[in-house]
C-alpha cells in the first residue's frame, strides 16, 4: 500500500492481503437478499399514536427503520452529500493533513476502523468529527472545501432536531415520559462519520465495515442513493437495506438497548463494498453526555426481569468500545449485571 488511506485514487487490481478475511468470515454476498419490509415511518403524519406504535414495533422487531417527511430539508441533505463528495475528491496530500489513527481525536481522517487494534483491515476511509457544541468543534473541522464548515453546521443542526423528535417518540413507545430519554442523555454529544468506500477489486473477500452495533444512542444515516451497501442482521440473516430517496435510516444504538433494559435491540449492521463504484454514507450519532449515567429505566425493570445492565457512564462505555476492535463480542455484554 502506498498511502495511509485508500481514497488515494489508486485502482488496485487485487485486494491487498491485509484486507482479506478468512473464508469463514467473508460476506457471502450471493446469500444476501433485499429486505423488502423495511419499516418506513412517516413523521409528517398527524396520527402521533400511530407513529409511536410503528416506532415501538420497528425498534422491537428490527432495531432499525427509515423515516420520511423527517423535517431535514432537501437542501441541507443535498449540500451535505455534495460537500462530502468534494472532500473525498481532494488530492490525497491535502486529505492526509487531517490523518490520524488516534480514536481520542475529535476530528480526524482515518481508515478502516481501528487500524492499530485490528488484524484484518476494512475497505473504508472516513472523516470523523464531533459536532456539538458547534462553536467548540467547528474551528477544527476541514477548511477545504471552503464551504464545508457552513454546510455541515447547518446539516448538524437540522439532524439534531430530528434526533430529539425521535427520542421523544421512542420514549413514548416504551411507555415512558416523552422527555425521559432526552433527560437521561443530558447535554447530548453529536458526532459524524463521513464514510467513503472506494471501488474494491474483490468485494467478496472483505468489508467496508464488518458487522457491528453502534456504541451511541441513536444513529441517523444518510445513504448513497446510487450505490447500495448497508446490510442489517434480521432474524439471524443478513439483508440489504437499499437506499430510498428522501429517507434516513435510523439505528437503535447500544445506549438505547441498555436504557430500554434490552427491549429494543441495538441492530447489527455492516457495509459491503462495490467492485465498480465508490460509495459514501453519512452517519450522525447522538450520544449521551460523557457523565450521563446510563441504566435501565426503572419502570422497565419492574416486570420481574430486574436490570439486565449495571449502571455506567457513557465515558466509560465509549473508551471501552474504542479500546477494542469490531470483531470481538458485543461491548454491552461487558456491562451486564
Ligand atoms: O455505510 C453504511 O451504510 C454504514 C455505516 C456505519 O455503520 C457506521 O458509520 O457506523
Amino acid at each position: 500500500m502506498e498511502s495511509k488511506v485508500i481514497s488515494s485514487g489508486i485502482r488496485y487490481s487485487s485486494l491487498p492481503a491485509s484486507y482479506v478475511r478468512p473464508e469463514s468470515e467473508r460476506p457471502r454476498l450471493s446469500e444476501v437478499s433485499a429486505c423488502d419490509d423495511v419499516p418506513v415511518i412517516d413523521l409528517g403524519s398527524d396520527d402521533r399514536a400511530h407513529v409511536v406504535q410503528q416506532i415501538g414495533d420497528a425498534c422491537t422487531n428490527y432495531g432499525f427503520f427509515q423515516v420520511i417527511n423527517h423535517g431535514v430539508s432537501e437542501e441541507a441533505v443535498e449540500k451535505m452529500s455534495r460537500v462530502a463528495g468534494d472532500f473525498f475528491r481532494l488530492p490525497v496530500e491535502e486529505k492526509l493533513k487531517l490523518y490520524s489513527d488516534d480514536p481520542s481525536k475529535t476530528m480526524r481522517l482515518s481508515t478502516s476502523f481501528n487500524i492499530n487494534k485490528e488484524q484484518v483491515h476494512n475497505w473504508r476511509d472516513y472523516l470523523r468529527f464531533h459536532c456539538y457544541p458547534l462553536d467548540k468543534y467547528v474551528p477544527e473541522w476541514p477548511s477545504n472545501p471552503p464551504s464545508f464548515k457552513e454546510i455541515v453546521s447547518n446539516y448538524c443542526k437540522e439532524v439534531r432536531e430530528l434526533g430529539f423528535r425521535l427520542e421523544e417518540l421512542i420514549s413514548e413507545s416504551l411507555g415512558l415520559e416523552k422527555d425521559y430519554i432526552k433527560n437521561v442523555l443530558d447535554k447530548q454529544g453529536q458526532h459524524m462519520a463521513v464514510n467513503y468506500y472506494p471501488p474494491c477489486p474483490e468485494p467478496e473477500l472483505t468489508y467496508g465495515l464488518p458487522g457491528h452495533t453502534d456504541p451511541n444512542a441513536l444513529t441517523i444515516l444518510l445513504q448513497d442513493l446510487q450505490v447500495a451497501g448497508l446490510q442489517v442482521l434480521k432474524d439471524g440473516k443478513w439483508v440489504a437495506v437499499n437506499p430510498r430517496p428522501d429517507a434516513f435510516v435510523i439505528n437503535v444504538g447500544d445506549q438505547l438497548q441498555a436504557l430500554s433494559n434490552g427491549r429494543y435491540k441495538s441492530v447489527w449492521h455492516r457495509a459491503i463494498v462495490n467492485a465498480d463504484k465508490a460509495r459514501m454514507s453519512i452517519a450522525s450519532f447522538l450520544c449521551p453526555y460523557d457523565d450521563a449515567i446510563i441504566s435501565p429505566a426503572k419502570p422497565l425493570t419492574e416486570d420481574g426481569s430486574g436490570a439486565i445492565y449495571r449502571d455506567f457512564t457513557y465515558a466509560e462505555y465509549y473508551s471501552k468500545f474504542w479500546s477494542r476492535n469490531l470483531d470481538q463480542e458485543h461491548c454491552l455484554e461487558l456491562f451486564k449485571n
